[in-house]
């Protein structure tokens, strides 16, 4: 496939003004009619009017009423180009598609009899000729026309305006969405669906009605979801000023869906996961999720839809903005559940959430081939740019503006961006742009941090000195070269840092030259490649504390050795450090761990870390959430990255035998802290009981994993009365972890219940992927992946079936994927290759579970690569697979 280059962005010759879609829904034989008002872009000098289509049955192309004249249309499997006098033209054209046949996802398909469409990132141009760029943004009016029967409801975007019956049992119904808008936010839903509706006025008075339909069945699943969209408004309302701009906002759940969610224009698109939750079928995860991602599409109606991006590559402008955005929100909703007292820990648990994200998914992508600048220079399939980088890593980056500007100043930034671009589509720039004007602050060494790839590894010494009572903090930045990127330069670099007294507390802050210490946390800017700061007026060697609340994504490297974390790990007042310091603890006694095995040593857990991991188990001062993510070890995904090669045999023969030695000598503590800790009878969604479910589901874990026959009692006794899914997934998830005898009746159990539950079973599937072999002679996980792969409930058409089976196999069990002799690799390649023939974008997913294999053992990648060349030379690759095998092997 060609590869599309950021710096050759032109400008269309014509853009379009109205759009005016007719859909004649038939399963096999759709047919859509498109009339295009058309003008010259008086910015470009002269052109044709160029439209871009796939896999299109074209039955008329009219322009202001005739055919073309000859000579003046050329035409391609994807594009057209059209000669066209005068400056407009209303351009009518009709096509047929097949949505039935749609196994991409993309475009207009069928799931489960229903219509539904999936536009960005170029998914319009499979339902009908257009110039598909998000830089042409139109009025659309729709009719869409369908079985009454099997499609009762008809919807699309904007405001309803006409509706009615036709004969032959059809009707139809007419849309007219009042905002100009790129195609990649048309959306269209005709199904048999039934809605939670509610009223609420906005800050302006205005009265709104917010929907979300689901399938029959499904509405006592919806409040949530429901809720999560009001406190979604409230929120922006809040914080920015920002107010929902139609009178219709709707939310659809649709089971086969490629992602999460889609913010079509006031008709989201959301992934059955991502909106059905019921405390019987739904844990505390998903509600958390389900609130972020609701809020999410809620907040791109301005950050992505009243301002779009020009282009592609500038995908980041409203992915990264809108993570960060969500982000908030969700430290914001649980800092308000859990009170004054408790707001901080809820605040910093979450960010801890954000970063292990960050750390398992993205710090190993942009160490990969595949690793990129949060805006991309080049691709060939820009599916396969909805990354981690794009998403997480550029919600840091504008976690950096707003830690560099301040609450106020970016609140400023932000007004000063809608004020300059709404209505328009533009670029990253413009919005650092925004942000440097409204603050008065040159960006313009900011801006590296949109171009270059690769985690920065900062580097930081403290010398103390005694006499003086000063400490000299040396801090200095590297960037490792990535694919296409040689050389880096000096970023900018907020570093949040605190130094904690031999008593515990954080000492003030004082910097040579300041009259007075200003505060115990302080943000030093590191925009060089090295700079010193000698902090003053200090009674005591200070521990320093730096990278507070993760204030940039970087790699921090700093000599610490056992008894400076585990002090850390008791006394660091930033809490996210303090869980940061337990990470490195873990970290460290891990990949020593390993190295044991891979040698053939015998394994030893220091008594320090148990010690130390003991203290804060027994922590009673600190809430059940914190002290459930620090006491949870670093993912896999991460270690494997800090492992040098990645054996992922020997890292799994470490984290068994750590979380035996753990659960053993601990057993009294984590019994006692499952049997004290009260639930209330009701579950409800509330941070202090999820923080306590989280705690409890981790001790169960620890002592199954020990084999500790009264804490696998504990398990099974929960298991089996669980009044909640966390409780009985949770449960379930330590037995099965532990691999005890009870495992396989309770997995059989669970599957009875909720043989009929897709999205429970999703879970089911995703934890037997996920299984761990204790036993050597037990076998490999990989015979029960097979077999679960002809589960009548298991099909390849479900992205989330493929997901949670396939993606948790290739990504969440290295150990069990791996396998020496190959045979896993070889079922990765059979996956991709049948996936690829059906729905690339899942393919291309799944194929990226192998981009790393350069960095495994020696044995390891010569298994990988004739799997990978298998996948490459195979016939028909997409263009989205290719690109992932061709970086890999590159
Ligand atoms: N903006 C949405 C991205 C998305 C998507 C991209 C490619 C293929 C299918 C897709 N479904 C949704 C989702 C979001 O970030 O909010
Ligand atoms: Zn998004």
């Amino acid at each position: 496939a060609p590869t599309i280059r950021r710096t050759e962005f032109m400008p269309l010759p014509w853009t379009v003004l109205r759009v005016d879609l007719h859909f004649s829904l038939h399963p096999e034989a759709t047919v859509v009619t498109s009339r295009l008002a058309c003008v010259r872009n008086r910015a470009v000098d002269a052109g044709a009017l160029v439209l871009d289509g796939d896999e299109l049955e074209t039955l008329a192309l009219t322009i202001d009423g005739c055919d073309p004249q000859p000579g003046t249309v050329r035409r391609s499997a994807s594009r057209i180009e059209l000669d066209i006098d005068g400056d407009e033209a209303e351009l009518e054209i009709v096509t047929r598609i097949n949505p039935r046949a749609n196994s991409t996802l993309s475009g207009l398909y069928q799931s489960r009899g229903g219509y539904f469409t999936q536009c960005e990132a170029e998914g319009f141009r499979r339902i009908t000729w257009f110039p598909d760029r998000p830089d042409v943004m139109a009025r659309f009016t729709v009719t869409v026309e369908g079985e009454r029967a099997s499609c009762p409801v008809l919807l699309s975007n904007g405001n309803l305006v006409e509706e009615g019956e036709l004969p032959d049992g059809r009707h139809y119904a007419r849309w007219e969405d009042p905002f100009p808008k790129p195609c990649y936010l048309f959306a269209l839903v005709a199904a048999d669906l039934v809605v939670l509706e509610r009223r609420e006025l906005t800050a302006s008075g205005r009265e709104v009605l917010l929907q979300v339909w689901v399938e029959a069945g499904n509405l006592d699943r919806a409040g949530h979801a429901m809720d999560a969209l009001v406190h979604a408004m409230r929120w922006d309302e809040e914080t920015f000023g920002l107010e929902l701009d139609l009178d219709r906002y709707m939310i659809v759940a649709v089971s086969d869906f490629n992602m999460g969610a889609m913010e079509n224009k006031g008709l989201n698109i959301f992934n059955t996961k991502y909106v059905l939750a019921k405390p019987d079928t739904a844990t505390d995860a998903d509600y958390e999720h389900i609130e972020s991602v609701v809020a999410h599409e809620y907040f791109h109606n301005w950050t992505g839809n009243r301002v779009t991006c020009r282009d592609w590559f500038q995908l980041t402008l409203k992915e990264g903005l809108t993570v960060f955005r969500d982000q908030q929100f969700s430290a914001d909703m649980l800092a308000a559940a859990a009170g004054a007292e408790a707001a901080a820990s809820a605040r910093a648990v979450k960010r801890i959430d954000d970063v292990r994200v960050l750390r398992a998914a993205q710090f190993p992508e942009d160490a990969g081939p595949m690793a990129h600048p949060i805006r991309p220079d080049s691709y060939q399939e820009i599916n396969n740019f909805y990354t981690a980088t794009v998403y997480e890593k550029g919600a840091e980056v504008i976690r950096m503006l707003h830690t560099l500007l301040g609450p106020e100043g970016f609140r400023n930034g932000m007004d000063l961006y809608f004020s300059y671009h709404d209505g328009s589509a533009v670029t990253c720039d413009d919005f650092v742009e925004a942000m440097s004007e409204a603050n008065g602050r040159d960006l313009d060494q900011f801006m590296l941090w949109y171009s270059q790839a690769g985690t920065p590894r900062v580097k930081a010494e403290g010398v103390w000195d005694g006499a003086a009572g000063s400490y000299l903090l040396t801090v200095s930045q590297y960037t490792p070269p990535t694919p296409g990127q040689a050389e880096k330069q000096a970023l900018v670099i907020p570093l949040a840092i605190g130094l904690i007294g031999p008593d515990g507390e954080d000492r003030p802050l004082q910097l040579e030259g300041e009259a007075h210490p200003g505060g115990t946390t302080r943000v030093l800017e590191l925009s060089s490649e090295s700079r010193q700061w000698r902090f003053v007026g200090l009674d005591a060697e200070p521990v320093p504390s730096l990278l507070r609340g993760f204030s940039a994504p970087v790699i921090l490297e700093v000599e610490e050795d056992d008894a400076r974390l585990a002090f850390r790990m008791a006394h660091d007042a930033d809490a996210c450090n303090r869980w940061d310091a337990a990470q490195r603890y873990a970290e460290r006694v891990l990949l020593a761990l390993a190295a044991a095995a891979a040698d053939g040593r015998a394994m030893a857990v220091p008594q320090g870390f148990v010690d130390a991991f003991a203290r804060l188990l027994r922590d009673q001062r600190l809430d059940a959430a914190f002290r459930a993510q620090a006491l949870s070890l670093p993912a896999e995904a991460y270690l494997l990255e800090r492992m040098q090669p990645a054996d992922p045999a020997a890292l799994r023969a470490a984290q068994i035998h750590l979380g035996m030695t753990l659960g053993s000598m601990l057993a009294d503590d984590l019994r006692a802290l499952v049997e004290g800790l009260v639930e209330p009878a009701e579950y409800r969604y509330h941070p202090a009981d999820a923080g306590r479910r989280a705690l409890i589901n981790l001790a169960l874990r620890y002592l199954c994993a020990a084999r500790d026959a009264r804490g696998v009692a504990l398990a099974a006794q929960r298991f089996a009365e669980a009044g909640n899914m966390t409780d009985r997934f949770g449960a379930l998830a330590a037995l099965v972890h532990g691999a005890v005898a009870e495992a396989e009746g309770a997995l059989a159990a669970f599957y009875r219940r909720y043989r009929d539950d897709a999205l429970v079973l999703d879970k089911w599937f995703a934890l037997q992927a996920g299984m761990w072999r204790r036993d050597p002679a037990a076998p490999p996980t990989l015979a029960r992946v097979r077999a679960l792969l002809a589960d009548a409930a298991f099909s390849l058409a479900n992205p989330n079936k493929v997901y949670a089976l396939l993606g948790s196999f290739f990504r969440a069990n290295p150990a069990e994927f791996h396998l020496p002799d190959g045979s896993g690799y070889a079922l990765w390649a059979e996956q991709v290759i049948a996936l690829d023939a059906a729905n690339p974008q899942v393919a291309a997913r799944m194929a990226r579970a192998l981009e790393n294999w350069r960095r495994f053992t020696p044995a390891l990648q010569a298994a990988m690569r004739p799997q990978l060349e298998r996948v490459r030379d195979a016939e028909g690759l997409s263009a989205d697979v290719g690109e992932i095998i061709d970086k890999a092997l590159a």
